[in-house]
């Protein structure tokens, strides 16, 4: 034979260009899209001490979780029309310290195309729930208390004369939460929702940010020389008197008797009177989208002036 395509040669042009076709993703066909969710290192570690006060403490503590519970609703996957192509059937529970990524659902034979409208819920534990990572006693802890979020652990620094300062933390938060029109950028380029290509599964990590709840501010900056730090003086404060009882465990009460430094603290024009009221503000903004991607944060329900109130 003259020709310089062999028989094996035609096979392998054929099954490129099928191999080409199937990563169009306007092509007509189906897709797979799988949610999962995951605590980076500051949830599976801790938090560290870091001057920078963004990779970690400015004010020199350092922090670990020994739970960090949050109960996901309701993820959707939608156009931008409107046409629902999956939805969350049970609400699943999750304790982020167990490490890796876990799959909280996995949506098969989705249209291939742009689905636009993304979007999910944590809020309030309820029956019935998938236990994803975590204890199933946990789970009913949070149903009897009404807690969307729950978090537990320690924070140490070294005090004036080499002490080693420690207090413990057990925060469960009620707050109810809506995370619409989900967005992420990579490579450049700020994709809303989710791309479903034919023959094969995207993946959408809900991440969970567990320095958030520590913040300075809780809207970022229009100004982008006025980083957010990460701060827990006030909070190791709200234990002591004339606030707390001393006992090394910092409380949601202790802190909502606590007023905000102002000085140091920016409620960024949001009702956030104490400690209290701004830690639990702030746990509204723990959910993230494909890491470092966001969504549209809207509360559920009615909004209480204080969120201390809602304790
Ligand atoms: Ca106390």
């Amino acid at each position: 034979m003259k020709s310089g395509i062999t028989p094996f040669g035609l096979v392998t042009v054929a099954w490129l260009l099928l191999a080409c076709s199937n990563a169009d993703p306007t092509a007509a066909g189906d897709g797979n899209e799988k949610f999962t969710t995951w605590g980076e290192t500051f949830i599976e570690t801790g938090i560290p001490a870091n001057s920078n006060g963004q990779d970690g403490f400015i004010d020199g503590w350092s922090l670990h979780y020994d739970k960090f519970l949050v109960n996901y609703h309701d993820i959707v996957v939608a156009d931008g029309a409107g046409d629902v192509a999956a939805t969350l059937e049970k609400p699943k529970f999750v304790d982020n310290t167990v490490p890796g990524r876990k799959t909280l659902a996995e949506f098969d034979g989705l249209k291939a195309k742009n689905w636009e409208k993304v979007s999910y819920q944590i809020k309030p534990a309820v029956l019935g729930e998938d236990v994803v990572a975590g204890d199933a006693s946990d789970l009913a802890k949070m149903m009897d208390n009404g807690w969307s979020i729950y978090v537990e652990g320690s924070a140490t620094k070294s005090g004036a004369s080499g002490q080693v300062i420690r207090k413990t933390f057990h925060w469960g938060f009620k707050v109810a939460t809506q995370f619409s029109d989900c967005h992420h950028e990579e490579n450049g380029t700020d994709t809303l929702g989710v791309v479903v290509t034919t023959g094969s599964t995207d993946v959408t990590e809900l991440t969970t940010h567990g320095d958030h709840l520590f913040y300075d501010r809780l809207q970022a900056s229009p100004d982008p020389a006025i980083r957010t730090a990460l701060r827990f003086d006030q909070k190791a404060a709200a234990d002591e008197a004339p606030y707390g009882n001393g006992d090394g465990e910092i409380t949601l009460e202790e802190m909502c008797t606590e007023p905000i430094d102002v000085f140091t603290y920016d409620p960024s024009g949001l009702n956030a009177p104490t400690v209290g009221d701004f830690v639990i503000a702030l746990s509204r903004t723990i959910g993230h989208y494909r890491g470092e991607g966001e969504c549209t944060m809207s509360p559920i329900g009615e909004r209480l002036k204080n969120p201390c109130l809602e304790l």
